[in-house]
């Protein structure tokens, strides 16, 4: 393949800015740039004028030196000095240099100062207001790049998992087709049910790689492939999604899922683990010297290291490998012990189904119960319902749970807490509920003292039973709200009231930090779909990841319990 002109040029161009960056001496930053502009403006390529046996050195501005590297590229494609100082410098700083407002200066002095090395740190510094004290920089340049580096995060977004399941399921499918494979799974942050998810890593063991790498990337949502090699290919999706296969053989299967399964943070403490045993352990299995000890399962991988199988949900290295020496890892709790989903809507606010359709679907999943949260009137654009409207849910659903067996319907609200922390429904009939979801809908940019008292001051009101939607946050849309979390968990514990882990992806609030938080503070939390169809309960699983993630135990979550149980702890006033 022909290099073109405007190639080349722009290779000395990267290096003179790598070089800057660098701090290279100034003669030498120039006689790259200069060496460009020549090679720019050029009226034939250079490639034929090499074929043609001219003397590039005869060009102004280009020396024996430059040349050489020229012809290099021509020859190569590449320019070896160029890959050499990239690799020198940390983190992404010649992707920084790149941003028009940065440049290779900037980026030096960024680097020198603050220790930006990439896209993140740089936002982060903006962000806190680091940027415009800095000496040539102030506070419209700050401006610029964080709206720079807010457009470059968003083209490589992380997405939600939701998403990454749509992704997910139909290329498993695709690959479990191809001949000889046996194993298909996702590994990484999606196997560890992350709220959000960089790229998939798809593992796979199969007879017949070859074969299966063609048929990977010949894969139709496929638009760039990456790379592909025997055993592993990268390719990048139309949505921009990154895909990540490994072929293994059977025998390193597990170990190469525990590798890929991750975190990295986890896999640190495994290996450290192995590396005090004197074994050695990576994505192939676990060795002394040059014996396989483990590999083909996960479970005798960790028995080697001396753990018990540890969940992929708590491999984040926040205690679970302590937790495992001293076999007291948490039974997680699990999708099949959830019954009931205690936030849900109908069409009397903005669901889209009525309350017996949403009952019986709800009873179709094998539930015990489901409490109808619809809206309070202070949502209008929800068309909250005012307390006749709600007198006459109570109603409704009194004369359905007639009808049904096995099942009963709950009688709730999802109840507005107001700006100064009182509740948007009488007293009469929130006493005549079964359980409230109470929830911040507006003010949210309260200062965090002010915005942690009135929920608290919510959850003293005898009829607050859960906080939903703990923190406001909606992935990829709207940062949380400012709250002291600590604070509002203690406040929970001692009044007996208990925190909703709301299961719609696009929310999963709390989040797994926070579910984690609970379970440490003794807090009870309930698992639920906020569901506004019928088929949006299946969001329970993405709640009970994040449960998982979080430690959470059966016992933790109030939506295990029998009715009889949970109707005593809802009740807390009357009790
Ligand atoms: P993501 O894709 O950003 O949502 O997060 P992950 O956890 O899927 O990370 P990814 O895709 O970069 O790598 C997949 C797994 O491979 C990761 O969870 C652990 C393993 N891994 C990757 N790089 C390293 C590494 O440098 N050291 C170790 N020990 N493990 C690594
Ligand atoms: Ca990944
Ligand atoms: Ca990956």
């Amino acid at each position: 393949m022909p290099v073109h002109n405007t190639e080349i040029a722009e290779m000395l161009s990267r290096l003179a800015e790598l070089l800057e960056i660098q701090g290279a001496n100034p003669f030498r930053i120039r006689a790259y740039r200069k060496a460009a502009q020549t090679i720019e403006g050029l009226p034939h390529s250079v490639t034929s004028m090499l074929a043609d046996g001219s003397d590039l050195s005869a060009l102004p501005g280009i020396g024996e030196d430059l040349a050489a590297k020229i012809q290099e590229i021509v020859k190569t494609g590449h320019l070896s000095l160029l890959d050499q100082v990239s690799s020198q410098l940390p983190g992404q700083l010649a992707e920084l240099a790149k941003i028009p407002t940065l440049g290779p200066k900037r980026v030096k002095i960024l680097y020198d100062t603050l220790g930006i090395k990439d896209l993140k740190s740089l936002a982060k510094a903006a962000r806190a207001g680091k940027i415009r004290e800095l000496h040539g920089f102030g506070p419209k340049t700050e401006e610029k790049i964080l709206a720079e580096t807010d457009k470059r995060s968003g083209t490589e977004q992380r997405i939600k998992i939701s998403t990454a399941e749509e992704f997910a399921e139909p290329i498993l499918d695709y690959l479990k087709n191809a001949k000889g494979v046996k194993d298909a799974i996702v590994a990484g942050s999606y196997r560890r049910r992350k709220d959000t998810i960089g790229d998939l890593d798809i593992l796979v063991t199969c007879t017949q790689a070859k074969t299966l790498m063609n048929h990977f990337v010949a894969y139709e949502e496929v638009e760039t492939i990456v790379s592909k090699g025997h055993t592993r290919a990268t390719v990048l999706l139309r949505s921009g999604l990154q895909v990540d296969l490994r072929v293994v053989p059977e025998e390193s299967y597990g170990a190469a899922l525990q590798y890929f399964t991750g975190s990295k943070a986890h896999n640190i403490a495994v290996r450290s683990l192995a590396v005090k045993k004197g074994l050695k352990i990576n994505e192939y299995g676990v060795f002394r010297g040059e014996t396989r000890l483990a590999g083909r399962t996960e479970k005798e991988v960790y028995a080697q290291v001396g753990l018990p199988y540890v969940e992929p949900e708590l491999r984040e290295n926040w205690g679970e490998v302590e937790a495992g020496l001293h076999h007291a890892l948490p039974h997680l709790v699990t999708l099949n012990e959830i019954r009931g989903d205690l936030h849900v809507h109908s069409k009397a606010s903005d669901g889209h189904f009525s309350i017996e359709e949403m009952a019986l679907a709800a009873q179709g999943k094998g539930y015990n119960y489901l409490a109808i949260c619809d809206h309070s009137q202070h949502v209008t654009i929800a068309h909250g319902l005012d307390a006749n409207r709600l007198a006459k849910q109570i109603e409704e659903i009194d004369q359905l749970n007639g009808t049904l067996k096995g099942f009963t319907i709950l009688k709730g609200a999802e109840v507005d807490i107001l700006e100064d922390g009182s509740l948007d429904l009488c007293d009469d009939l929130l006493q005549r509920l079964d359980l409230t979801v109470c929830a911040i809908h507006y003010k949210f940019n309260l200062p965090r003292a002010k915005q942690t008292e009135r929920i608290i001051r919510a959850m003293d009101h005898p009829s607050f039973s859960i906080l939903a939607h703990p923190t406001g946050r909606m992935i990829n849309e709207r940062e949380p709200y400012e709250i002291d979390m600590e604070q509002i968990m203690a406040a929970a514990l001692e009044r007996g009231c208990c925190l909703e882990v709301n299961a719609q992806p696009v929310r999963l609030d709390l989040n797994d930090r926070h579910c984690k938080m609970a379970k440490d503070m003794g807090v009870k939390v309930v698992i639920s779909t906020d569901a506004h169809r019928t088929t949006d309960l299946d969001f329970m699983r993405f709640g009970v990841g994040q449960a998982r993630r979080g430690w959470l135990e059966p016992e933790d979550v109030l939506n295990t319990l029998r009715l009889k149980e949970l109707k005593k702890l809802l009740r807390r006033a009357s009790s």
